[in-house]
């Protein structure tokens, strides 16, 4: 199994990323499309809850970002994001839970990980679905020196490339702090941060791009005409953060729980 070598770790903590290769077999990202295919059939649902599409009062956020009011196939393009596929679908809990994320991760914050971030992003062609630049910080003291207790880790589903949009960060932008700006506004960013360092994360189905969670990111549409997909676990230290989903503990496998059933919505 893939882990993070010491000279990864000090180039991690020097840039504030990291990508690691080959992490993910075929099998498993073959498992992984499985999953992505079912909430393509749920995403063209007209009848989806209206609190899933808003993510309200759950975990569970279906994001369509609909230039008009639309549902159904017509809204597929528009798909942004889902939060907590993990509920939804086995697939996305299999590789959630995988026994190759404490493996990667140990050297950077140890085998007993918390999760806060559990999400897929989607990037359909012609959607023109970008993410401007931002930091994924949770300013909360619920999470204590959040910059070296936390890892964002992105596995690559379909090739990244710069034509269909990949991940872009700007190196080093992690040591900025909290640049305290809103998330996805776009501009705002620019102001404290020369954008222009920023580096493509290109990557193959199977790699995981990992970063600090103060690390600036962001990134563009896909101009190609097929799917970009990627998968998001945000993983913390668990003795750090007193929030958040068990994911490991001592690096054993905890299976997630939530307080709704998603019975209308969930794979069984
Ligand atoms: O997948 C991407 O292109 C960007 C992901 C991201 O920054 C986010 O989901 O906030």
């Amino acid at each position: 199994m893939v882990t993070v070598a010491d000279r990864d770790v000090r180039s991690f903590r020097e840039l504030g990323y990291h990508v690691a290769r080959g992490v993910f077999d075929d099998g498993e990202i073959e498992r992984l499309r499985d999953g992505y295919d079912y909430i393509l059939e749920l995403a063209a649902r007209a009848d989806l809850p209206e609190n899933v599409l808003r993510g309200k009062g759950g975990e569970v956020h279906i994001h369509l970002q609909t230039p008009e009011p639309l549902v159904g196939p017509d809204a597929l393009p528009y798909l942004r994001k889902v939060q907590w596929p993990a509920l939804l679908h086995p697939a996305f809990e299999e590789i959630r839970n995988s026994p190759k994320f404490p493996c990667l991760l140990e050297p950077l914050i140890g085998k007993s990980l918390k999760q806060f971030i559990n999400q897929i992003n989607f990037k359909m062609p012609g959607g023109e679905i970008a993410f401007p630049w931002h930091q994924d910080i949770r300013p909360t003291p619920a999470f204590r020196d959040q910059v070296n207790n936390y890892v964002q880790t992105i596995i690559v589903v379909d090739e990244a490339t710069v034509g269909n949009g990949c991940l872009h960060i700007v190196p080093e932008s992690h040591k900025l702090g909290n640049l305290k700006v809103k998330r996805y506004a776009a501009g705002q960013i620019e102001d404290h941060v020369d954008v222009s360092s920023a580096v493509p994360m290109e990557g193959a189905p199977g790699d995981v791009v990992m970063f600090t969670s103060y690390s600036v990111h962001g990134s563009k549409p896909n101009t190609t005409d097929r799917p970009r997909r990627s998968y998001i676990n945000g993983f913390v230290r668990a003795e750090t953060c007193d929030v958040g989903k068990w994911a490991f503990l001592g690096g054993e496998p905890v299976p997630i729980t939530s307080d709704h059933s998603y019975c209308e919505i969930r794979k069984n």
